[in-house]
């Protein structure tokens, strides 16, 4: 048994973010598949350790935390100082500003748009509904696209937490059958996502699971 557990089933984009993480880190991690098909999530132990009955939830020695944000930036400054969390202050902002705005402005759109669009059954859909948050989807992933213009990853030219919330969006984006804006540099990044073993085992996870289920 690893001294660190992650509880949350891999379907979920929220664990997912933080097995990639984990993975980019080379830590030894123990994984418990929990919610969805695989409930556990309202049982009283685990809403002992996280009251909000969602997952991810991680167990770090003593260290109990929930909230997928939280980790991901915990992870990072405890195990990723000088790599995918830089140490000096300034050079850590715009990483955390990106990252907080892969989890607030793109987040949003995007996850409103998966679940109108796959978790909906085809009978429920509302087409206007999806076509607005695909387009506001569509905006943000153009901002990215002029961002990435200038940079291979999202600050600088190597891998940060700033590429994580962002980053996680990109496979399920690609895979749903919907029309795309051009977006070359993201596009580009999304390929050197794809060529790192970390983010195809933390991301790259079919969703078939998901389609047309609303009930978690
Ligand atoms: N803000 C939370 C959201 C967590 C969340 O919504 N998790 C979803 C899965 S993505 C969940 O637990 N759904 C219930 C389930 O899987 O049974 C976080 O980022 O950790």
């Amino acid at each position: 048994m690893s001294a660190l557990t992650v509880l949350g089933r891999l379907s979920s984009c929220n664990v997912q973010k933080v097995i990639w993480v984990l993975e980019e880190l080379g830590l030894p991690y123990d994984h418990i598949e929990l919610g969805g098909k695989f409930g556990g999530n309202n049982d009283p132990d685990y809403l002992a350790m996280n009251p909000n009955g969602r997952v991810p939830t991680i167990k770090d020695g003593e260290l109990i935390l929930w909230e997928s944000d939280a980790i991901v930036r915990y992870l990072c400054a405890q195990y990723g100082a000088g790599t995918l969390w830089p140490e000096d202050p300034i050079a850590r902002a715009p990483v955390e500003q990106w990252a907080t705005w892969g989890t607030t402005e793109l987040l949003g759109d995007w996850i409103a748009l998966f679940w109108r669009l796959v978790r909906t059954p085809a009978e429920k859909r509302k087409n206007h509904i999806i076509e607005r948050h695909l387009a506001l989807t569509s905006q943000r992933m153009q901002l990215l696209d002029r961002h990435l213009a200038e940079h291979d990853y999202m600050v600088g030219n190597t891998l940060t937490m700033a590429d994580v919330p962002a980053g996680m969006t990109l496979y399920r984006w690609y895979a749903m059958e919907i029309e795309r804006p051009a977006t070359p540099h993201v596009d580009d990044w999304y390929a050197r996502l794809c060529e790192r073993p970390a983010y195809q085992k933390g991301i790259c996870v079919p969703f078939d699971d998901l389609v047309g289920r609303q009930d978690f």
